[in-house]
Formats: C-alpha cells, sequence, structure tokens
C-alpha cells in the first residue's frame, strides 16, 4: 500500500491546523499550482432518491423503545473507532452492536445521539461528511476519501438510515457544552468518553448498557432473516471445509480456517469469531483458535465456526468430523452420545420452559452415558448433584445468539439465565465430552477425543426451529454428507 503524505510540521494538534497547513501549502511535493489544480475538475456524484435501508422501520422501533426507557435524558451510543494493528495499519472495522442494532449502519467514528424532547426524544446520527475538495483534505488527510473510498454525504445517509445526520467533528465539542442528564455506551470511542467524563456515571451508562443488551433477547423478524442467512452461508462453508480436508492433511488446520473465511467473506462480512479448527486432539480444547496443527486420517475435525452476515448476524455451529469419512468404534460411541444430548436439549427449548432446562436435559444424558461406560460412579444423581460430568463436559449447553455471537451478554441474571423461553429467542444448543490428552482417569483409547456438536435454535410460538438444520448431526447422516460431498 502507498504511504501517506505527511506534514512537514508534525505537531499538528487540531482539525483546523491541519487545514490551514494544507492551504498554505505546507505538503513536501505540494505546489501551490498542484493544490488549485486537484480542487476542480471534479464531477458531482451526489445520489438523489435513496431508498431506505431494509431494516429502517425496525431501526426505528429500536429506537423508540430506546426513547421510553429513558425519558429526559441524553443518550449517546458511538460506533467505535478504528484499532491500530501496527504503525499506521489498523484492523477491519466492526461497528459496535448497539450502535448498528439502533441504526443500521456500520461507520466507523459513527456516534448516535438521542436528544430529549417533551414527547420523547430526536434522533441524531453524527458521521464524518463527505471530503472537502477545497481544503485538499480529500487528498492530503489519511481519512480523506481519495485514501479510503467515497463515503456518504450527510444528505444520503439521512435518506438510507431515516435519520437526520450531522458533522461528527462538532459532537465532542457540543456534548462538553450541554447540559442535563447523559448516558453514554462505554468502550467504544474514547473521544467521546473524554467529552462526556464529567457528566457521567459508571452506574448510568452501565443501565443503558444492559437495556441495550436485553433489548436484543428477543429478535425480530428482520433480525430472524439475517439469522438464517448467517446459518445457511455458513453450512456452504462447512460444505467447502470437506471438500479440502485432504488439502488440509497435506498442510494443517490453517488451510481449514482459510477456507472457511472465504465463504465468511464472499457471502458475509467476516467470521463472527475466531473458527475453531480443532484437528485430533485439539478438540479438547474448548477455543482452540491457533489452528496450526496437523490434520491427520482416522482422526476428528472440530470444526467451531460462523459466518457474520453483511448486517452483523452471526451463526454459531459446530460439527465434529471424521477426517477421512468414517467415525471408529469409540468415536462414534462418543459422538452418537453427544448426539443424543444434544437431542435431549433442542427437545428443551420451547417457549415458557426455563432458560436452564436444556443445559440440565443435555448434561443427564452426558452423565448417564459417563456412568455407563465406568469412567465415573453413580447413581447419575449423585454425579449431576457433584457436577462430576463437569470434568469432561466443562462448559455451559448454550447461550444466545445474534450480532453478538454470545449475544445478550450483558443482560441481568433475572431477564437471561433465570428467566423463561418466550417466541423470539434464539440461542444455541452445543453440548460436548472432552477426553484431555493427559486425563489418567480415562482408558487410554479416550485420550484426545473431544466432540461438540452445535445448532442454532429459534423458539417459536408452538417449541422450535433449528436454523442451522442444513448440515447434518446424527453420526451416519455425517458420514453419507462427507461422502456425497467428496465425491
Ligand atoms: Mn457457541
Amino acid at each position: 500500500m502507498a504511504e501517506e503524505l505527511t506534514p512537514e510540521t508534525p505537531e499538528e494538534t487540531t482539525e483546523e491546523q491541519a487545514i490551514k497547513q494544507r492551504k498554505n501549502g505546507l505538503y513536501p511535493g505540494v505546489s501551490d499550482e498542484l493544490a488549485e489544480n486537484m480542487k476542480s475538475g471534479w464531477a458531482d456524484t451526489e445520489l438523489h432518491g435513496l431508498e431506505p435501508i431494509a431494516q429502517a422501520d425496525k431501526t426505528a422501533a429500536r429506537r423508540a423503545a430506546l426513547s421510553a426507557r429513558f425519558p429526559g435524558e441524553r443518550l449517546v451510543i458511538p460506533a467505535g473507532n478504528l484499532k491500530t494493528r501496527s504503525n499506521d495499519t489498523e484492523y477491519a472495522f466492526r461497528a459496535s452492536t448497539e450502535y448498528a442494532y439502533l441504526t443500521g449502519d456500520q461507520t466507523q467514528d459513527g456516534v448516535l445521539v438521542l436528544e430529549p424532547t417533551a414527547d420523547g426524544h430526536e434522533a441524531t446520527l453524527y458521521l464524518l461528511p463527505r471530503s472537502d475538495r477545497e481544503n485538499g483534505e480529500f487528498w492530503l488527510d489519511g481519512q480523506g476519501e481519495l485514501w479510503v473510498g467515497r463515503r456518504h454525504s450527510l444528505t444520503e445517509a439521512e435518506q438510507l438510515l431515516g435519520v437526520p445526520a450531522k458533522d461528527v467533528r462538532e459532537l465532542a465539542g457540543a456534548l462538553r457544552e450541554a447540559t442535563g442528564p447523559v448516558r453514554n455506551v462505554r468502550g467504544h470511542d474514547a473521544g467521546i468518553e473524554a467529552a462526556l467524563t464529567d457528566k457521567v456515571t459508571a452506574e448510568r451508562d452501565e443501565e443503558l448498557r444492559v437495556y441495550l443488551s436485553e433489548a436484543r433477547l428477543i429478535k425480530d423478524s428482520f433480525e430472524i432473516s439475517e439469522l438464517e442467512k448467517a446459518c445457511a452461508s455458513t453450512a456452504r462453508g462447512f460444505e467447502d471445509v470437506v471438500k479440502v480436508l485432504d488439502k488440509a492433511e497435506a498442510t494443517s488446520e490453517r488451510y481449514i480456517e482459510g477456507t472457511f473465511f472465504l465463504r465468511a467473506r464472499v457471502e458475509g462480512n467476516d467470521i463472527g469469531y475466531g473458527s475453531i479448527c480443532a484437528a485430533g486432539p485439539h478438540a479438547t480444547t474448548l477455543h482452540w483458535v491457533r489452528n496450526d496443527g496437523d490434520v491427520r486420517s482416522g482422526d476428528l475435525l472440530l470444526l467451531d465456526a460462523g459466518v457474520e452476515t453483511n448486517e452483523l448476524y452471526t451463526a454459531d455451529i459446530t460439527r465434529t468430523l471424521p477426517i477421512n469419512g468414517r467415525y471408529t468404534e469409540l468415536q462414534r460411541k462418543i459422538y452418537d452420545a453427544v448426539y443424543e444430548a444434544q437431542e435431549a436439549g433442542i427437545a428443551a427449548v420451547k417457549p415458557g420452559a426455563a432458560y436452564r432446562d436444556f443445559h440440565d436435559a443435555a448434561q443427564r444424558v452426558l452423565a448417564e452415558k459417563l456412568v455407563e461406560w465406568g469412567l465415573v460412579e453413580g447413581p447419575v444423581e449423585r454425579v449431576l448433584e457433584l457436577g462430576l460430568q463437569r470434568r469432561w463436559t466443562l462448559h455451559g449447553t448454550g447461550h444466545m445468539l445474534g450480532m453478538d455471537v454470545h449475544d445478550c451478554a450483558a443482560a441481568r441474571t433475572e431477564a437471561y439465565v433465570d428467566t423463561t423461553l418466550a417466541p423470539g429467542m434464539c440461542l444455541t444448543v452445543e453440548p460436548g465430552l472432552y477426553f484431555q490428552a493427559d486425563d489418567l482417569t480415562v482408558p487410554e483409547e479416550y485420550r484426545g477425543i473431544g466432540v461438540r456438536i452445535e445448532d442454532d435454535i429459534l423458539v417459536t410460538e408452538d417449541g422450535n426451529r433449528n436454523l442451522s438444520d442444513a448440515l447434518p448431526r446424527r453420526s451416519d447422516e455425517v458420514e453419507a454428507w462427507m461422502a456425497a460431498l467428496k465425491g
């Protein structure tokens, strides 16, 4: 990539200074003639009559609900800023979930402000406008459109998002001047936080964060269609992986990671979380994301991955596949036990059921199997009471799913783990059994085997719907599916 032009005077501190420097021709190699030349000869590319984004009515309803919860208070929800990767390169930007949920926008440095009015709130989006041609910022500033690409004008953004838009460079100053109660979603935009530092409290800001987490517990129709898309793309990504297992065997787990990532980038925005591409004993490491190990025929591959859609909803699916296409007898025994546990868990997902029911149902099956296999002394009730099965099951059986893979994580206990399931909730059911390579309490042949099966389950009016059922789960069906894909 090309290097940016840098001013001779490095101690520029404000936007005003930077603009002045450009005007004064302080950039090396930029003659007054060139600066003048660059000002003109550009077509007007303003877009007119833009249709609102598909979820515009949904984001408006979400803002209305937020407004009703915090009457009379100014609410500040930032998208976040670029994060440095090294020197002058940055990580790919991903807008904050709260901001994208309320606006449908994903612009870096954007800030949504809900200004209290007599009968609710007035929403304003603060965005970076199109680059100025007159002062040269479009080609002399690192965030100029010549460097980073065209962005929407404020008028275009208003049409697309259905919210009035203003220049974000004026926001911090305005927030400093403003009076009255204010809350901010923390952790995304240090500049906005600095402007508000004397006006907010951690406790009140946390209440805003908690509200926005709990607001996402029930998915609307747009969100459900996004989760369906995410699951469909993820299923295709898993098929991609099965087709290249021979290439992974010749290289490493990285081939699997890269293959899935290609699908995520072509069909969606990104992967929703670091893909777990765990072959052989790596499957017993719950969050194995180094993905630098060997892929060997005869071992299992635990693939836990999800495509994040362009609107930032992610799937979270796990399949544990025999790398050569056939489970060994012991692998199948363990796999079928986890499958049975998952079936019990999925059956417990229905409106009115306690959130904890699906976990309990799955754990009971796993405990029964462990007792049956002689790995832990029964009776099963004693095992469950003491939690002894957890040596080999390790984690909870699922979590809410949405824009964040572990969605609604700031929700209060009474609104999440202690609540009852309701239509529109989407959660994962993902039991597993993991026998560590160095676990001396199990027979040697068990060691290094890890199995997890994970699906994305939507609570419906009369039960549930498995959004990820395009991928087979039963061991014999997994084998048939793999055989068909490998041809
Ligand atoms: Mn999960």
